[in-house]
């Protein structure tokens, strides 16, 4: 089976629930749509996890983004000051929940931040994904909707940090994924669920916020929560 979550967030516990949950196996695909860390706790933690399953594909997020600098530095330098990640992109990081990712990437060995960054280098931009007559379209985030634009043809701060517009359809010929927004900001009677309309599934239910993580499965389309 194909399943698909995203905005774990550090929240281990729901992260390996699920995985029991929908009793993941060598024959499953896994597909995580970002932001794995900041916010909860142990993002580093899910992150050296992933990096020892073959069948989970990570695509990129707007936090792995942000830190991605910030892992090169402390790799290459062993440490690093708040004034050499550059004081407003620091400030910035914390402000978005940087602080338990940057404390647990400081607390790796040499050998072990080689290991995530090398790994969160590798995190895919955009995905897409062929299973039965359906194909997916997974990213973290869209840009706006522009009628004008090959999807294909975007930047790759767009499918991170991009503001989708989910009263479009955006490809008739696809099922768009992503996370990114708590569905619950998308419409507050979904809160906490996953969200479907205009062939765009939303799949961040703000696992972080205190709501359930939910996964997706492609060939039955079947929802599955942490908690119910
Ligand atoms: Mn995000």
């Amino acid at each position: 089976m194909t399943y698909v979550i995203s905005d774990i967030h550090g929240c281990y516990g729901k992260y390996i629930k699920m995985l029991e949950k929908i009793c993941f196996s060598d024959g499953d695909t896994l597909y995580v749509l970002g932001d794995v860390i900041d916010r909860g706790e142990d993002g580093i933690r899910i992150v050296q996890d992933m990096t020892e399953r073959k069948n989970v594909i990570p695509i990129l997020g707007n936090h792995e983004y942000t830190a991605l600098p910030v892992f090169r530095l402390i790799t290459k330098y062993s440490a690093i000051s708040d004034r050499a990640i550059g004081p407003a992109y620091n400030a910035m990081w914390m402000a978005n929940g940087g602080e338990p990712t940057k404390k647990a990437f400081l607390e790796l060995s040499d050998e072990e931040r080689k290991k995530v960054l090398k790994y969160v280098e590798s995190f895919t931009v955009f995905d897409e994904v062929t299973v039965g007559k359906k194909t997916f379209h997974l990213s973290h985030t869209l840009p706006y909707y522009d009628p004008e634009r090959d999807i294909h043809d975007v930047s790759v701060f767009d499918f991170v940090w991009g503001e989708p517009d989910y009263d479009k359809r955006y490809d008739p010929e696809k099922i768009f994924i992503t996370g990114h927004t708590p569905t619950g900001f998308i419409d507050p009677n979904c809160n906490g669920r996953i969200w479907r309309k205009n062939g765009h599934i939303a799949i961040d239910c703000g696992a972080v916020f205190g709501n359930p993580l939910g996964c997706i499965c492609l060939e039955t389309m079947e929802e599955v929560y942490t908690e119910d």
